[in-house]
């Protein structure tokens, strides 16, 4: 019984699963090695003004070459689960025709390091490194491009299916999608809101088929899903315009999604908006029921939550383009050095809310964490009390909202190592555990501490 005092992480169960994530871009380097091909990210790493600094994934944490040393930190870390990402341009250069068996080797001997010290392996098939000539040839806004991913995930799936019972296929559709292909400040940089809408949709067709296949392919009992990233959109004010901004934004954020995946069918708010835009989103006859192939599992990417105006600061409530404004605007409460606003209560809110509109789907939080400006001491150690605050209350909000019904099975913190932040390139780190850039010398921190310490305390509690 929870009384005031009890801290809620303690009210989650002994079996809870608890993990550290990655991604192949942001840790692995060896970009040229073993066959690898260039994706997306090594060509937009190139364009002048792209990328903080002028960084890039070249060297990265170096993974590629201290893969057993990191899968022996997580050990000492104690995680039930070790969430990584494939690199397709490893695994299938140019993104066509047969595997490389050089670049699958390293998931092999990843897959089997984990199992031999107890971890389980969860594999995302796609998290944003797109072979070069897949983009050359239209990327997500072509259609073959889903027929691509599922012919790649196969290999993948076909190897290591008989180790890895935990597959996602794309982490961060939003991402790929908007970033990529509207707002043009991910790979591979381009403005085009219609193209990211077509993006949009061949990357959910690529999530169907690839679901289907891995599905008839299965020797044994898996686990298939998906990761989106989400946030609660709240308006800023109680007023209508205020309202409809809101709904606009979980339109394109979460509804554009989760409803085809669950229901077979965008939502018609969302569609009538597009349409009065002059957009329509290049369904075909049959997309539909493979993009809502059932699924095992989903994961939820949370960072933060939004409150959002339909007026401008000019007071307008049309932009330049005649369309409605959809303004995120500030609730003054304080921010991780990303200026993500903190506000636990809207993952509490968020994920009692998917159980609920999307019930008998069995939810983990695939990643959650934040950027902070670590201070290293002299021997490398951070104390970094911020974000070691953010898990504590982060945490508690999931273990909130399973008190409120919502079906969460696992946490994974983002991420393991400080690693290559995309956009924001070395300057924001997200690690529980610092990496000198210079030697490459990893340095578990405080925040991790906390978290081994946890994951040992809540994996004591009573059934
Ligand atoms: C996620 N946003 O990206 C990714 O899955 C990770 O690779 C990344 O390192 C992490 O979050 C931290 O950024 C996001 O603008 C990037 O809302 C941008 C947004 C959300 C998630």
């Amino acid at each position: 019984v929870e009384s005031g005092q009890t801290d809620p992480i303690d009210t989650l169960p002994p079996n809870f699963r608890w993990g550290v994530a990655t991604s192949s871009y942001q840790i692995e380097g060896a970009v040229a090695e073993d066959g690898r091909t260039p994706s997306i990210w090594d060509t937009f790493c190139r364009v002048p003004g792209a990328i903080d600094g002028a960084d890039n994934g070249d060297v990265a944490c170096d993974h590629y070459h201290r893969m057993p040393q990191d899968v022996a930190l997580m050990r000492e870390l104690d995680v039930d689960t070790y969430r990584f990402s494939v690199a397709w341009p490893r695994v299938q250069p140019g993104g066509r025709g047969p595997v490389n068996p050089a670049g699958l080797a390293f998931y092999d001997r990843l897959v089997d390091e984990l199992l031999g010290q107890g971890i389980d392996p969860w594999i995302t098939l796609y998290h944003w490194d797109l072979p070069q000539e897949l983009q050359d040839a239209g990327g997500w806004p072509a259609r073959d491009t889903a027929y691509r991913f599922a012919d790649y995930s196969m290999l993948v799936f076909d190897h290591l299916k008989d180790r890895v019972r935990t597959w996602t296929t794309l982490n961060e559709p939003w991402c790929s999608a908007m970033l990529g292909y509207a707002y043009g400040n991910h790979a591979p940089g381009i403005k085009d809101f219609p193209a990211s809408m077509a993006a949009v949709h061949h990357l959910l067709l690529g999530h169907g088929l690839a679901t289907q296949r891995m599905r008839a392919a299965a020797s044994g009992p898996v686990d298939l899903g998906i990761t989106l990233n989400m946030g609660s959109s709240s308006p800023a004010t109680d007023t209508e315009l205020d309202r409809e901004a809101a709904r606009r934004a979980d339109g394109l954020g979460v509804r554009i999604y989760l409803d085809p995946l669950r229901y077979g069918r965008y939502p018609a708010d969302v569609v009538e908006d597009l349409a009065a835009q002059g957009i329509t989103i290049p369904v075909r006859d049959g997309d539909l029921e493979i993009i809502s192939t059932p699924f095992d599992v989903l994961g939820v990417n949370h960072y933060f939550s939004s409150a959002f105006s339909g007026v401008d600061e000019d007071g307008n409530t049309t932009d330049a383009d005649g369309n409605p404004v959809v303004r995120e605007v500030s609730t003054g409460r304080p921010r991780t050095a990303m200026g993500w606003e903190i506000v636990p209560e809207g993952f509490t809110e968020l994920l009692v809310r998917l159980g609920r509109d999307y019930p008998d789907l069995p939810m983990v939080v695939t990643e959650n964490g934040s950027a902070f400006d670590d201070e290293p001491d002299e021997n490398g150690f951070v104390r970094d009390d911020e974000r070691t605050a953010y898990f504590v209350s982060h945490i508690g909000a999931v273990a909130r909202a399973r008190q409120q019904g919502a079906d969460v099975r696992g946490y994974f913190a983002w991420s393991l190592l400080d690693n290559f932040e995309w956009a924001y390139g070395y300057a924001k780190r997200f690690g529980i555990v610092r990496v000198d850039y210079d030697t490459q010398v990893r340095t578990p921190k405080r925040s991790a501490l906390w978290y081994r310490d946890t994951i040992r305390r809540v994996r004591g509690n009573r059934a």
